[in-house]
């Protein structure tokens, strides 16, 4: 298992901001106390960004000019999320020649659209780096799962109509950004209840996996969110810490080379949650 982090992701951050460097620097004492070892990431280039991204939309973060209720202006932080949107190639890289790798870097993506910045994501870290295997590999396929509590509303847009892609998302209905209700060619959406919790999320992630085998992909990225967790301060889903292990599982058990970036996820428990999905993928 190939984990990505660099502390650089932990020197920016707005006060009171549930997206605080604090998440991930728990994570990352929590696995180091494991004995588990890190991987520095190195940044992708403009190029890269430009895969996924509008030119407009590249030169606003550069220079500080957008704006966004839950995505501030921070210094530096176009090159912040040029290292986490580095990081998340670099796991995919590393999938394909045969380790699975976790990104553990901030800030996160699937919000962030061709255009706009949303829901604490600037860049699409898994857009870019699923872009970069396509740019090289034509016609191979990609899956995308998406476990994080909200739609990946950036990631869909992205990839709607693209052939060689296939998005899959469970998430929770009446939440932000409040997309997702239903499925259209390669997307495919598992909108649940708020107060879902371990058994019916299974039972729906079952079904995720199957349209998953179905399309045989020879990449998947995991958009790994925990805010499903019962104690989130986001979300309203019920799931325990330790489905996490068992969600792992089912997602090893696709015996699909696989990376996974860390989306959302708020509570104090998160490092557990992240242990046991990382315990699982790597048996
Ligand atoms: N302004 C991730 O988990 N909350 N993003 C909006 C109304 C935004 C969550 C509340 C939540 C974004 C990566
Ligand atoms: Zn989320």
């Amino acid at each position: 298992m190939k984990l990505i982090f660099s502390p650089e992701c932990l020197t920016y951050g707005r006060t009171g901001h549930p997206e605080s460097p604090d998440r991930v620097a728990a994570i990352h004492a929590a696995l180091q106390k494991e004995r588990y070892a890190f991987t520095d990431p190195s940044p992708c280039t403009d190029e890269d960004v430009l895969l996924v991204h509008t030119p407009g939309h590249l030169e606003r973060i550069k220079t500080g000019r957008f704006f966004d209720w839950d995505t501030p202006v921070i210094p530096l932080i176009y090159e912040h999320a040029l290292l986490s949107a580095g990081a998340a190639v670099q796991a995919m890289t590393s999938a394909l020649e045969g380790e699975t790798a976790f990104s553990l870097m901030r800030p996160p993506g699937h919000h962030a659209t061709r255009d706009r910045v949303m829901g604490f994501c600037y860049l699409n870290n898994m857009a870019i780096a699923v872009s970069r295997y396509s740019a090289e590999n034509t016609h191979a396929r990609t899956a995308i799962l998406d476990i994080d509590c909200h739609h990946g509303n950036g990631t869909e847009e992205i990839f709607t109509g693209h052939r060689s892609v296939l998005y899959v998302s469970l998430h929770q209905t009446h939440l932000f950004p409040g997309t997702g209700l239903s499925s259209h060619g390669n997307i495919v959406n598992f909108p649940l209840p708020p107060m879902t919790g371990d058994r019916d999320y299974l039972l729906t992630l079952e079904k995720a996996c199957q349209h998953i085998r179905h399309f045989h992909p020879a990449l998947l990225g995991v958009s790994a969110g925990f805010d499903t967790l019962r104690s989130d301060p986001l979300t309203l889903f019920n799931l325990s810490a330790e489905l996490y292990s068992i969600i792992g599982e089912k997602i090893r058990e696709l015996n699909v080379p696989t990376f996974c970036l860390l989306e959302g996820g708020y509570a104090p428990d998160l490092p557990r949650c992240v242990l046991n999905f990382i315990r699982a993928l790597d048996k």
